[in-house]
């Protein structure tokens, strides 16, 4: 191969590197649309941006503006400046999100989300909790409790991975049964990446350039 095409071939695979690990999901912040008021009721079967609100009929979620407070509580969001409550303000079963995202079949995926708890001056020390749901299969439920007397949203990262057995995939996150009814349970900063083909690791940005620059050494010499 000439030296020129050489570049221009490691050029191109750094340049398309990082797309590799792209975030497939689309609005996985819930920063679209931006809320009417600082917080936003919808309802089973509506749509936030890219997601579609899921559960039980008349079950809702609520998208919360920062600056939002309630009973001493101050919700925060985890990245941008809006976020989801699970819970909405009706208290049904089940509520939650859902999207479907383009998947290659037996390629491995990394499915990261943060999850928020709130122990405000009104509000017991309960856990947020919700289900995921991979294709339609339950990957377990994920939950967490804040720290008490912190009367601001609590977040922390939970992640699991899969390995797609279709062409697209559909991520739900639905909150659990709370029969405690603490009406909090924060979602925010949702991503899905590629982290394998078919078994095999993807390479890293940085160990691509580290290993186009090994192959120029190498080249170089054998130039000379
Ligand atoms: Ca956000």
């Amino acid at each position: 191969m000439k030296f020129a095409n050489f570049a221009y071939l490691l050029g191109a695979l750094v340049a398309a590197a990082p797309h590799l690990q792209a975030n497939l999901i689309t609005n996985g912040s819930f920063e679209s649309p931006v809320t009417t008021e600082l917080s936003q009721i919808f309802f089973v079967g509506s749509g936030i941006g890219a997601w579609t609100v899921v559960g039980d009929t008349g079950g809702s979620v609520s998208a919360l503006r920062n600056g939002y407070g309630d009973g001493g509580g101050l919700y925060g969001a985890q990245d941008g400046v809006q976020h989801l409550d699970l819970t909405g303000p009706g208290l049904v079963p089940r509520s939650g999100v859902a999207q479907s995202v383009a998947t290659t079949i037996g390629s491995t995926y990394d499915l990261s989300f943060y999850l928020g708890d709130i122990y405000g001056s009104t509000n017991p020390p309960l856990a947020s909790g919700v289900e995921v749901f991979v294709g339609g299969v339950s990957k377990g439920t994920f939950t967490h409790t804040g720290p008490a007397n912190v009367a601001s949203t609590d977040w922390v990262q939970k992640s699991l991975q899969f390995v797609a057995l279709a062409s697209s995939t559909e991520i739900q996150l639905l909150r659990i049964a709370d029969p405690n009814a603490d009406a909090y349970i924060g979602l925010d900063n949702v991503s899905v990446t590629l982290a394998a083909n078919n078994g095999a690791a993807i390479l890293e940005p940085s160990t691509l350039a580290l290993g186009g620059l090994g192959c120029l050494f190498l080249l170089a010499r054998r130039r000379r």
